[in-house]
């Protein structure tokens, strides 16, 4: 009888060799092991204020925030939600936690309050840390009650604010580690399968999930960057790496925080884009590295803003999180000649980086105009049929798929999530489709799975939808992407009306825009659709998905 042959597999591999990566290391020790030799190079940089931390300084502020969170209560295992836009106590709150085992959850402060809470829930989180602007949306009914006493049925909230700043029922953050010294906790054995962040991403389908990044996750995303004798993102003592990305999406916390603190470079902290504040900062620091997204790149290739300042320091611009056109790719090349242009391609499962550009490696290849790069090393990637599962070989548009040290342990208590993500082989299915051409390059071309890219944020269409059909007078309604010029796609819906409601398009954009982030969604309800197409929501999808801004009825 004969027996179907197992199709042979093709896997991708880095150029660069593989390298030894310390992943046994809990990810504090790691990131910090070259600290004691650079105890007085600049670490953290907080561009607003000017204010500079040494690496001595923040390995020691990390230490006491460790003490003052263990004092709290916060152990092996715990999570501890930051709510805060890019500033040194994120940072330090961040390694401070890493010392105790505990886990870090952050989340965008312009999220709602039922937003935040669904991931103080989902994530058990014992306490949170933010700033006092903030507070009123933990003062939410959803919310246990504030109290600076620690009790089953209240929240610990410390606030980074001056000590004449901090609501009564929140604890000073600076108060806290004065008044901690810095050995005072317990050492705690970390194993590196231990978590240690869990950014919420949807991944291929559905609402937010808990991604499990552990030590030895991140470790080893880490060194694929920045370690070894020629690393693929080459940063050193001396580099200035800009930081206005959000350090609660894992871009920012990955490829600029911890690659910067390992490198021992500098980390320029900025709160939120502003194009002028940006452009100073980049030229008082001398800017080395600059990690931005797409419409950051159109900022800094068009915005005239730009001819204003001196940006000559910048010697690497990485642009990753969102596909980025080619016209855009060459302008930016133009306006800033000197520097090496290139995307890092992500996912917050993948650990996150799955492909970063060969040419800012230490021994530099060259990488084509609209490529994501080269995998990364110590992994392996595929490409495979969507439709069969079978691996592609070269220049052959499918579904990318990644496997190494590197990628998440898991979706937070979801195993039926994990499972339809990772597979029982160890491949992680992006829901991208792309390619690997001759020179190993990796190409995205599309995208199979249920994910808005807004400004490289992440809008889950299956979040708006369920917002859309808790409306009364709205029976169903189906969100897809529709590419944008400035925000690279923008959600457009699809709603049916309920009976004989006749309810208009502003008034369902006035009902979702209260309950999103103002300033990183946008909905456009594009056409009502009538109750017979209801069924045809799957066709609408895969128009969008293909590329067709509009379709005609099914
Ligand atoms: O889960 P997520 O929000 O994660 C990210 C992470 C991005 C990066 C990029 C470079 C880095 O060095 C790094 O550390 C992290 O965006 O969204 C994942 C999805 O975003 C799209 C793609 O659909 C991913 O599955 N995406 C990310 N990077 C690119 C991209 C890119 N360069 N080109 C096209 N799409």
């Amino acid at each position: 009888e004969a027996v179907a042959e197992a199709p042979e597999v093709t896997t991708f591999r880095s150029k660069l060799p593989d390298i030894d990566i310390p992943n046994h290391m809990p990810l504090h020790e790691y990131c910090f092991a070259r600290a004691a030799e650079l105890p007085d190079a600049p670490c953290l940089i907080a561009a607003a204020t000017g204010r500079t931390h040494t690496f001595a300084e923040t390995h020691l502020l990390c230490r006491k925030a460790a003490t003052a969170l263990h004092r709290l209560g916060v152990g092996h295992g715990d999570r501890v939600m930051v709510l805060l836009q890019n500033c040194v106590e994120f940072v330090v709150a961040f390694f401070g936690v890493s010392f105790l085992g505990a886990v870090t959850t952050a989340a965008n402060p312009f999220c709602t309050p039922q937003e935040i809470h669904k991931q103080f829930k989902a994530s058990d989180a014992k306490l949170i840390l933010t700033q006092a602007t903030y507070i009123d949306k933990l003062r939410h009914e959803a919310f246990p009650r504030i109290s600076t006493t620690a009790g089953n049925d209240t929240l610990t909230v410390i606030t980074i604010d001056d000590e004449a700043h901090t609501p009564d029922d929140c604890l000073p953050f600076w108060g806290l580690i004065a008044h901690a010294d810095e050995g005072s906790f317990p050492e705690v054995a970390i194993s590196p399968d231990d978590p240690v962040a869990l950014p919420f991403s949807s991944g291929t389908t559905g609402l937010p999930k808990g991604v499990v990044l552990t030590h030895k996750s991140l470790v080893s995303s880490v060194a694929q960057q920045v370690d070894g004798e020629n690393p693929n993102l080459y940063m050193r003592e001396g580099d200035v790496v800009l930081c206005v990305l959000p350090l609660f999406h894992i871009f920012s916390l990955n490829s600029v925080l911890l690659c910067a603190v390992r490198a021992g470079a500098a980390v320029t902290l900025m709160p939120k884009f502003e194009m002028g504040a940006m452009l100073a900062g980049i030229e008082r620091w001398r800017v080395t590295v600059a990690a931005v997204v797409p419409p950051l790149v159109l900022a800094l290739a068009k915005n005239p803003m730009v001819e204003q300042h001196d940006l000559s320091s910048i010697r690497i611009v990485l642009s990753g999180a969102a596909p980025l056109g080619k016209e855009l790719e060459d302008a930016l090349r133009a306006r800033l000649p000197q520097a090496i242009f290139g995307q890092g391609y992500g996912m917050t499962e993948a650990g996150p980086v799955l492909s970063m550009c060969p040419a800012f490696a230490k021994e530099p290849t060259t990488a084509k105009s609209g490529s994501c790069g080269t995998v990364v090393r110590n992994a392996e990637l595929k490409v495979v049929d969507p439709e069969t599962g079978f691996s592609l070989g070269r220049n052959l548009p499918g579904e990318i798929c990644i496997r190494g040290p590197q990628i998440m342990k898991g979706y937070l208590n979801d195993p039926e999530a994990t499972a339809a993500t990772v597979d029982v082989e160890g491949w992680l299915h992006t829901g991208d489709i792309g390619y690997v051409d001759d020179e190993e390059e990796v190409f995205i071309v599309d995208r199979v799975k249920e994910l808005i890219k807004f400004k490289g944020f992440q809008v889950p269409p299956a979040e708006l939808e369920s917002l859309l059909i808790a409306h009364p007078s709205i029976a169903d309604a189906a969100v897809v992407p529709q590419k944008d010029d400035a925000a690279g796609e923008v959600p457009v819906a699809f709603v049916v009306r309920a009976g004989d409601s006749d309810i208009t398009e502003e008034s369902i954009k006035e009902f979702i825009s209260k309950q999103v982030p103002a300033n990183a969604r946008s909905l456009i309800v594009d056409e009502l659709v009538m109750q017979q197409y209801a069924s045809r929501f799957a066709f609408f999808r895969s128009c969008f998905t293909r590329g067709y801004t509009r379709c005609t009825s099914p």
